[in-house]
């Protein structure tokens, strides 16, 4: 089982089986006021810059959020999603909970995009999978629904079980859908890490499926939240995770998913570890 993305000339996979994939996140303004004020005013200058530095730093895919309070995402996500194109070739992940601003981007985006997300609600079924199918995306499925984010793995697992059901009810293969099992704030309840670990695992194994997640929440509200984000990221790496949306630009965290990469059986011989110290 593979998933396939592709930007211009560019193909990324990602999967169970092979290395993991990064997509960097850095491009989104919750948290950042400087890049909130900028696309107020509908300037793209750090949102430019931030998928150079990350493309630089082996961003595989670029994730591209621009919600925020005073920005209207439809006019402005397809506008971003054009500039960050001017600089990388790499796919793009585009991030964002209006329906209606993932189909603008979708209008000028010409390749296999990631589309982030849909999820258990039936309004998000209704609207976001037709567009998957339409487009030729890929899908992040988040595992929640009208309920909310459930606390336990089981009701996560129900929900991704519902997902696939929809998705493949409408023609959507099973490699196009990338399951998000909810990364929570650990400082908030001290099992969240360990619940999005086990749905993950439940969810990977039941449906052999791409896994991703927003691996920075883990870590909300904690010093040294790097050295969270690194270590929570070599643990999902051995419990299906494919493809953290992480920060590239995080000291370490290139070598530490390589060597997670080669002692979780996803490197054959140790290749990529090897020629990644030959660099
Ligand atoms: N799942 C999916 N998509 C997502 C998320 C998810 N997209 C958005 C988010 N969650 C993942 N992206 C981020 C981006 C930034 C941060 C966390 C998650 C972050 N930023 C710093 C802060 O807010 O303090 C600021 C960074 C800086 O200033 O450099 O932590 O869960 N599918």
């Amino acid at each position: 089982m593979e998933t396939v993305v592709t930007g211009k000339g560019t193909e990324v996979k990602f999967g169970p089986d092979l290395p993991t994939v990064i997509i960097a996140e850095r491009i989104n303004p919750t948290g950042r006021k400087s890049l909130a004020e900028e696309l107020k005013q509908g300037k793209f200058d750090i949102a430019r810059e931030d998928a150079i530095k990350q493309t630089e730093a082996g961003a595989h895919i670029i994730d591209i959020n621009v919600g925020a309070v005073g920005v209207d995402e439809v006019e402005m996500l397809p506008k971003a999603v054009k500039i960050v194109m001017e600089v990388t070739n790499q796919p793009l992940c585009l991030d964002s909970a209006n329906p209606e601003a993932l189909k603008s981007a979708l209008e000028v985006y010409p390749y296999k995009a990631l589309i982030n997300s849909v999820n258990g609600k039936e309004k998000s079924l209704e609207e976001v999978l037709p567009m998957v199918k339409k487009s030729g995306s890929a899908v992040i499925c988040l595992t929640m629904d009208e309920d909310g984010i459930p606390d336990n793995v089981e009701k996560r697992f129900e929900i991704a079980e519902k997902i696939i059901k929809r998705a493949e009810s409408i023609g959507i293969k099973k490699e196009d859908l990338v399951f998000d099992c909810l990364v929570m704030p650990n400082s908030i309840d001290s099992n969240a890490g360990r619940i999005t670990l086990e749905t993950q695992r439940r969810v990977a194994k039941e449906f052999g499926v791409s896994i991703t997640g927003g691996y920075s929440n883990v870590s909300f509200g904690m010093p040294d939240r790097n050295l969270l984000n690194i270590h929570f990221i070599t643990m999902g790496i051995i419990s299906g995770l494919c493809a953290p949306i992480t920060d590239p630009l995080i000291d370490n965290l290139a070598e530490a998913i390589k060597a997670a990469d080669f002692l979780a059986g996803r490197d054959p011989y140790g290749m990529n570890y090897i020629s990644f110290y030959r660099k």
